[in-house]
């Protein structure tokens, strides 16, 4: 069994490698020539745990084109179109073509990324001619980044597929690394528990963010009133924070809001409230110069760009959205750091942990970083703000 899997991402790169780890002749194949030589020579173009080690213990060829296997494995992104919420499948669709182009007769196209439900229906079976015989499945990725390599071993997968037959086809395959439940459903089915898996997460944050201002505005402290509620056996409710970002759960929502505009109405609500969280945070930071007669926001220091602890993604992340209504508000002057990210990405972004801490005042925690919490005690002295509440040896501000 021959594979080739196709865009070579935080989802695409790690299947290619576990798969070639367990014995499958995988071949990884992206557009951009820059990652494949990147790739070649056996470096990962992101951070990401345990990902190294079994980089240096496969082998596995690349290259900038699709070539022929028996099975396709589409790991490329979905973005969302901003201003209808819809998805823009144009990456999954120029990946099946070119797949067309040069597939065998009866090959099984897999694909990975996340879709609207309906997205296989609505624009990719078109692209299949009758007579290849192409069998289409959505065998949709689960795994949290952050904790890749261990979730795509033990993890539950979904396979949605046309036929018992390629559903079987695949569960072989995914079976050769995956150790958990492996559940057979139609396409259609596969598509919208993705999303519906992302939504209610979505969903669960935005409570505890609503929460958050909730109890800010009843003097009480929110951590403690989650803490104590999910006492409770059947009460499970996640942590509040500066919002909600990275490229899935706060975009996947947007389909459903997209696609169903006055059904998908407490997702619409999520979404609002998770997006309101960036400017929160602001107001809490005005608030807090002002009670200490800080006028000059280059005494305001942000910790952390990436969209969550101890990866190095920043898309959508809370800290870039923070900065979007700095801008609204003609805001300007305050600094950045971030341990993951060592290109400018942003003015007033600091690249010495020191030099940071050293020219403010104030310090708002955006991402909880392994990093700042092991650094506490140089923070005596420093007013901090501490949005993700991970600092417990030094008295902080949190939400
Ligand atoms: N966040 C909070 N409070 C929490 C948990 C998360 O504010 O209690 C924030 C994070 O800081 C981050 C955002 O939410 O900004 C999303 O982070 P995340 O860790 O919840 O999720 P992702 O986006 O890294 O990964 C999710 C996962 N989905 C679910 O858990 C349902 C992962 O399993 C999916 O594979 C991934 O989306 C994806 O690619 O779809």
């Amino acid at each position: 069994m021959k594979v080739n899997v196709i865009g070579l991402g935080y989802i695409g790169l790690p299947t290619l490698l576990m798969l070639s780890k367990n014995d499958i002749e995988a071949i990884g194949t992206d557009l951009n020539i820059e990652l494949i030589n990147i790739l070649r020579n056996k470096t990962a173009n992101f951070q990401e745990k345990e990902i190294e080690i079994l980089y240096h213990n496969t082998n596995c060829n690349f290259t900038t084109k699709c070539v022929k296997a028996d099975i396709y494995i589409v790991c490329v992104p979905t973005p969302y179109i901003k201003s209808t919420k819809k998805i823009d499948p144009s990456h999954v669709a120029d990946a099946v073509k070119s797949i067309v182009e040069i597939c065998p007769d009866n090959a099984v196209v897999a694909i990975e990324s996340t879709i609207s439900p309906g997205t296989i229906d609505k624009h990719i079976r078109n692209l299949i001619p009758k007579k290849k015989n192409i069998k289409l499945a959505h065998v949709p990725e689960r795994i949290i980044p952050g904790n890749i390599v261990k979730e795509l071993v033990e993890n539950a997968r979904t396979i949605g597929a046309d036929d018992r037959s390629t559903a079987e086809t695949l569960r072989k395959l995914y079976s050769s690394f995956c150790k958990g439940k492996i559940t057979i459903t139609d396409i259609k089915t596969a598509e919208m528990t993705k999303v519906v898996e992302n939504t209610y997460r979505d969903i669960n944050i935005a409570f505890a963010n609503e929460l958050t201002k909730i109890c800010d505005e009843a003097g009480l402290n929110v951590y403690e009133v989650i803490r104590v509620a999910n006492e409770h056996p059947r009460v499970n409710i996640l942590q509040p924070g500066p919002g909600v970002g990275g490229h899935c759960i706060s975009v996947d929502p947007w389909f459903l809001v997209g696609d169903y505009p006055g059904l998908a109405n407490i997702i619409l609500a999520a979404r609002k409230i998770n997006d309101s969280m960036p400017e929160y945070v602001l107001e809490k930071v005005s608030e807090v110069m002002d009670a200490n007669n800080i006028s000059e926001l280059s005494r305001v220091g942000f910790y952390g760009i990436t969209y969550k602890e101890n990866v190095d993604d920043i898309r959508e992340s809370p800290t870039l959205q923070l900065v979007e209504c700095m801008k609204k508000h003609l805001a300007k002057g305050a600094k950045f750091y971030d341990p993951f990210v060592n290109k400018q990405v942003l003015s007033g972004q600091v690249f010495d942990f020191n030099n940071f801490i050293s020219s403010i005042d104030i310090l708002v925690v955006m991402v909880g970083h392994e990093q700042i919490i092991n650094k506490q005690s140089l923070l005596k002295g420093k007013i901090v703000i501490d949005t993700r509440n991970v600092l417990k040896e030094i008295n902080t501000i949190t939400l």
